[in-house]
């Protein structure tokens, strides 16, 4: 038997190692499908994003303190918003709504291009409650957001996906905003989402690094972000269902999100990983006055910034699921004329790590001149067979065909075998070769 081995380059590599690769087929690393790789994420400069914060601060106090729904400091800041992302090329949209007997308003800001089917969404509440400015709740998603956007707009980012942007407003009367947004979006539209990221309260003064345990995606792509900067996380507790990204999942988008912690108290425990103080509350500001511009972590601020570039980034290319290792005989095998016992073309894998895909693809390759003769099986290590092929076909020549085989409970290393018995007397011919894929 002769093994060639193609495939993803991690297997190749463990394979190489174990000094598999020496039969391979030169040239068969090459995997030859097109893979649009995301580019590096960018650093958020947190500067830009405590700007933003600077002016919220400062629209809250040229309008009575607050930036409330039904008041006039809220629809200034979204007109700070809008007019940055209006300058950096985004198609804006400002959406009415009445809650309360006030006009609310929420702000889309769609970056050209991408997939139309497949749309990457972010947002964050813009409107505070009416005691205060609500710097961290949520000028801080509000900021990193509008940052990342315009980030995107610097970068020129040409993702796969369709980005867009959302600022909800009256979040704090019960996600009026989000919901208004969504109740809206016809099937069709939402069907398109792919996923929703929310961002409220990443700036705590006395921050933990809380991640939302949902979308089993994004929850991975934050704990990847966090990881790589060796910062621990902790899945998010404190209020689940309380910001916008409920909206969103109530119908059926995938969500995720980052917090850095309200009113509940950090423990010991956390304040030995992430320190910061024990026993007090991660925001003792809020939804009080004092959520000011001093009421901000500017570490917390600025990972929690990164990574939501980090994820857009990421989340924002369709990943393309890698090639996985595949293993090929190209040995003849015989096939005896009717009646005879079957033959088998073994094929030895290892180096694989865990069961095979349910995806598991089988490529076989036998020459014949009658091949409704043929009955053939994909034999797994342990015994189990699973029939491709039962003399169907009727007197057409070679079996030349690829199979898709749930063999999700099969552990993938050990010896697998193409199993052919010729059925039929008169007709005869030889497995050329066959290829398992996992
Ligand atoms: N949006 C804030 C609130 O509903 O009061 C903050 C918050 C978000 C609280 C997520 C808990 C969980
Ligand atoms: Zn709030
Ligand atoms: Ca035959």
């Amino acid at each position: 038997m002769s093994l060639s081995v193609s495939g993803r380059l991690a297997a190749a590599a463990a394979l190489a190692a174990a000094g598999l690769l020496a039969s391979a087929t030169p040239g068969a690393l090459a995997a030859p499908t097109a893979v649009t790789a995301a580019p590096t994420p960018p650093d958020i400069p947190v500067a830009n994003v405590k700007a933003h914060l600077t002016q919220l601060q400062s629209i809250a106090q040229a309008n009575g303190g607050n930036r409330a729904h039904g008041r006039t400091g809220y629809k200034a800041s979204i007109d700070y918003v809008k007019a940055k992302l209006d300058a950096a090329g985004f198609t804006t949209t400002l959406q009415t709504f009445t809650s309360s007997g006030a006009t609310g308003y929420n702000l889309i800001a769609d970056w050209p291009g991408g997939d139309p089917n497949s749309v990457l969404m972010a947002g964050a509440h813009l409107d505070s409650v009416s005691s205060g400015a609500g710097i961290n709740d949520n000028g801080s998603g509000s900021a990193a957001v509008l940052e990342t956007a315009l980030a995107v707009s610097r970068s020129g980012l040409t993702p796969t996906k369709h980005l867009r942007f959302g600022w909800w407003g009256a979040e704090e009367l019960g996600l009026i905003g989000s919901k208004y947004y969504v109740n809206q979006l016809p099937t069709a539209e939402r069907a398109k989402v792919s996923g929703y990221l929310n961002f409220d309260m990443i700036g705590s003064p006395n921050p933990g690094y809380f991640v939302y345990d949902d979308d089993p995606t994004i929850e991975q792509t934050f704990k990847t972000y966090f990881a790589g900067i060796g910062v621990p996380t902790e899945i998010e507790t404190e209020g689940d269902g309380r910001s916008d990204h409920a909206s969103f999942k109530n119908v059926g988008i995938p969500v995720g999100g980052l917090f850095t912690g309200a009113s509940n108290t950090k423990t010991s425990a956390q304040a030995q990983k992430w320190g910061g103080t024990a026993g007090q509350s991660f925001d003792r500001c809020y939804h009080s006055s004092c959520d000011n511009t001093s009421n901000i972590n500017d570490t917390a601020l600025d990972r929690n910034s990164d990574a939501v570039a980090y994820a857009i980034w990421n989340l924002g290319f369709a990943t393309p699921v890698p090639p996985g290792p595949s293993f090929e005989s190209t040995t003849d095998v015989n096939i005896p004329d009717s009646p005879a016992a079957a033959v088998n073309s073994p094929i030895a894998v290892s180096g694989v790590t865990g069961n095979a895909p349910a995806t598991t693809k089988v490529d076989v390759n036998i020459v014949h001149t009658y091949r409704g003769d043929l009955i053939v099986d994909l034999v797994a290590p342990d015994g189990s067979v699973y029939n491709l092929h039962n003399r169907s076909g009727g007197s057409a020549d070679n079996l030349v065909q690829s199979y898709t085989v749930n063999a999700s409970s099969e552990v993938a290393n050990g010896t697998w075998n193409l199993r052919v018995r010729d059925a039929a007397a008169q007709d005869v011919g030889y497995i050329n070769s066959w290829k398992i894929t996992f």
